[in-house]
């Protein structure tokens, strides 16, 4: 039987009682906007639209034009939605507020357009990352920041789309996390991962290996461990080197993904409101943990909607060990 990601959250959305729907129509304009970012990826070598856009985004990274179009179609959507009241991407300095009235604006939503953006030239999956809080009315006309400066925990959803060999979103409302593969013949995401579980270990450690000896020494001992095989299993290194499709395999063949401290990000590359969050909490619903190398990712409280962290996430047992190394 087919279920689409559109069918799906109504009937997650009914199990909250007195919910309206607002949910499931600002899901509507994420998966939109995948749609569009996947069709222009599919034919991203016939639309000459590889290469740097000529721009440098807030980053200080050359902005590709996917990038652009992505930014663009996930701002257009969403902001078709009437329940949004502002937006903050990884493209954008500065939050992106709508105007509307006070009593509308129910949701606050951060998001990655599309990371891994320096794959795209070489047909690597690259993917799109979202998280989804509910604004609090007191706070909006003081700061808007406020509205995504919370802790992961009080996400009301969140979510990625992987755009490879298949194209795959992830989500969770908090019950679980579910899986929809994009069907071409359709266009519609048909349920393919039902209440999707992190295997409680795995055989793949994923860490960026040319920094190893930069790493804390803590990082260094227990990749020197999962090397030499770890409560009698011998381990892989598998790095994509694009947040989303690493992740991916880690949801669904278990193991580790460590982006450490380095001499250059001291406090980590990766970025807490729109990668580590969303896919904290997706990992948490599958049976899996987040840490930043000592804290939980989803109890960090945020104060800048760029902010960096270390990030370690994977199966119980793998992060579990980890913890375990004294820092
Ligand atoms: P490094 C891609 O640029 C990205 O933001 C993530 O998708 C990925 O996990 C990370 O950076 C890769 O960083 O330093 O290993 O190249």
């Amino acid at each position: 039987m087919i279920v689409t990601v559109q069918q799906h959250i109504l009937q997650q959305q009914k199990k909250y009682p007195g919910a309206r729907g607002n949910l499931s129509w600002l899901l509507s304009g994420i998966t939109l906007a995948t749609k569009m970012i996947e069709s222009k990826i599919r034919r991203a070598g016939l639309l000459d639209v590889l290469g740097a856009a000529g721009e440098t985004n807030v980053q200080g990274e050359a902005q590709q034009k996917l990038d652009v179009y992505a930014n663009q179609a996930l701002l257009h959507c969403l902001g078709m939605r009437d329940n949004v009241a502002m937006m903050v991407s990884e493209e954008n300095e500065e939050p992106i507020t709508l105007d509307r009235a006070d009593g509308d604006g129910e949701y606050a939503i951060v998001f990655d357009p599309l990371d891994g953006s320096s794959n795209i030239d070489v047909n690597v999956n690259v993917g799109t990352i979202f998280s989804i809080f509910r604004r609090d009315p007191g706070q909006f006309k003081m700061d808007p920041n406020a509205h995504v400066l919370q802790p992961g925990l009080k996400q009301v959803a969140a979510g990625y789309v992987v755009y490879g060999p298949s194209t795959v979103l992830v989500y969770t409302t908090g019950n679980g996390a579910f899986g929809f593969t994009l069907d071409p013949a359709i266009g519609a995401y048909v349920l393919s991962h039902d209440n999707l579980k992190m295997p409680d270990y795995g055989t793949y450690y994923s860490a960026n290996e040319s920094r190893f000896d930069s790493f804390p020494a803590n990082y260094r001992e227990y990749i020197a461990d999962l090397r030499e095989g770890f409560e009698g299993r011998e381990y892989s290194s598998r790095y994509i080197g694009s947040l989303v499709a690493d992740f991916h395999r880690t949801i669904l063949k278990g193991g580790v993904f460590l982006y450490p401290p380095t001499p250059s990000h001291p406090g980590g590359k990766l970025r807490l409101l729109y990668e580590a969050n969303p896919l904290a909490y997706i990992a948490e619903q599958a049976g899996g943990m987040a840490i930043d190398g000592k804290n939980r990712i989803l109890e960090i409280q945020p104060t800048d909607i760029h902010q960096r962290t270390p990030l370690v996430l994977g199966s119980k047992a793998e992060v579990t060990a980890f913890q375990a190394w004294k820092a």
